[in-house]
């Protein structure tokens, strides 16, 4: 197979041993091998007899080279918005209060069940797009607002048809236990018993990869999770968990029981909960766009989650109640200026750690043996990344060794 080679580059690797922050290489270069990479390291490093195999060579015009971003937390297929109820929560009424009236995620399970596939599909397309043009490679996917098996089945499905249909990778997660259907308005045990059965044939129909649910005081209680997290666990799936996103309700604790890939939101993670994560070894994801959108006050514990050596990674939640945000860099910022996270720790959050919160061992550092995903960006310094508001630096995105 033929080899190509970029050079004329710097590279951030993210390698997590590596020496300076964000594994930066100054005058770097890269082997490309069909979709994974071959050789990453300082071109005077670069064996001559490799150089000579290289078919197709690149300049890089001395781009920063990332790996490709992952964003690991979305809700991204949804039909319709919020703006309404983003002038109610202006004029005095709470995302709570919304929700306790019927409002909130149970009127965009509505507008979602009526769209068709094909409407549902373009109405997330648009975001999609937005994520794509800043070297999104590698993106999550949540169901929750069909909360009945055929609307679970159709948003599943468009979320792995734009996988499909575009180039980048889509890991779709079940999350049933978003909120109670108005069907089932005071039987949320009922709701659970079809939360479980819809798991089942969504996993055997290959629409699901990973099982989430919101544990909260307006959702669900850390018991009726424990019974989702059984059913996840029977069929091999592994879990995630929205917690502590409103409230300290042990979410953290029960989600590292079942060794959850990772935790999210975490804004009244207690102590306990944070020694349970790293013991489990479960990702703290942060979403700041919801603490921004929310006007949240409570920080994430950072301090705590870094003592304890809890990953974290950084995602936009894109959704339209409480993050209505397709864009990753900005997330970046906002990690920096609202959570006091450093630029290098941002950048973890996108690429190694987003990936690991993924479960997935194949991306999110540049280095031989990975998938040839990545960014070139016209920055000097990788911390511009998260420094600059709405700047727009990508330059181009390779995905699986082939530009985009
Ligand atoms: N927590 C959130 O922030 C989103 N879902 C969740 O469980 C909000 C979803 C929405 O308001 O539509
Ligand atoms: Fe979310």
């Amino acid at each position: 197979m033929s080899l190509q080679l970029w050079t004329h580059c710097k590279l951030a690797t993210m390698q997590p041993d590596a020496a300076l922050p964000y594994g930066l290489i100054e005058d770097g270069a890269l082997v490309v091998e069909g979709a994974v990479l071959h050789w990453v390291g300082p071109r005077r490093e670069l064996p001559p007899q490799l150089v000579q195999r290289c078919g197709q060579q690149h300049d890089a015009g001395g781009a920063l080279i990332t790996p490709g971003l992952i964003d690991c937390h979305t809700h991204l297929v949804y039909a319709g918005d919020r703006s309404d109820e983003f002038e109610l929560r202006l004029n005095g009424a709470s995302y709570e209060a919304i929700a306790r009236q019927g409002g909130g995620i149970a009127s965009t399970v509505q507008a979602s069940r009526s769209a068709s596939p094909e409407d549902l599909k373009r109405q997330s397309r648009v975001r999609l797009q937005q994520l794509l043009a800043e070297g999104v490679t590698t993106l999550e996917i949540k169901s929750g607002y069909g909360l009945a098996l055929a609307h679970e089945r159709k948003c599943l499905q468009v979320a792995r048809d734009l996988g499909r249909e575009n180039a980048l990778a889509i890991r779709s997660t079940f999350l049933g236990a978003h909120a109670l259907p108005s069907e089932f308005a005071g039987r949320p045990d009922d709701y659970i018993d079809e939360v479980l059965r819809m798991m089942v044939l969504l996993h055997a129909e290959g629409l699901v990869d990973a099982v989430d649910a919101f544990c909260e005081r307006i959702a669900f209680s850390p018991a009726q999770t424990a019974r989702v997290f059984e059913t996840a666990r029977q069929l091999g799936l592994p879990v995630k968990l929205h917690a502590e996103q409103l409230s300290d309700s042990g979410g953290a604790q029960l989600a590292a029981s079942f060794g959850a890939l990772s935790c999210d939101h975490l804004e009244w993670l207690s102590q306990e909960g944070a020694q349970a994560m790293a013991a489990a070894g479960s990702v703290a994801v942060l979403l700041p766009g919801a603490f921004y959108f929310l006007r949240e006050t409570r920080l994430p514990p950072v301090d705590l989650l870094r003592r304890q050596r809890v990953p974290i990674a950084i995602s936009t939640d894109c959704n339209p109640g409480s993050s209505p945000c397709s864009s990753l860099l900005l997330m970046l910022n906002m990690a920096c200026t609202l959570f006091r996270l450093t630029p290098h720790e941002a950048l973890a959050g996108v690429t190694r750690h987003a990936a690991q919160a993924l479960g997935l061992r194949d991306r999110g550092v540049l280095a031989a043996g990975m998938r040839a995903d990545f960014v070139l960006w016209d920055v000097q310094r990788p911390a511009q990344l998260s420094y600059a508001l709405g700047a727009k630096p990508c330059i181009q995105t390779i995905f699986n060794g082939e530009p985009r």
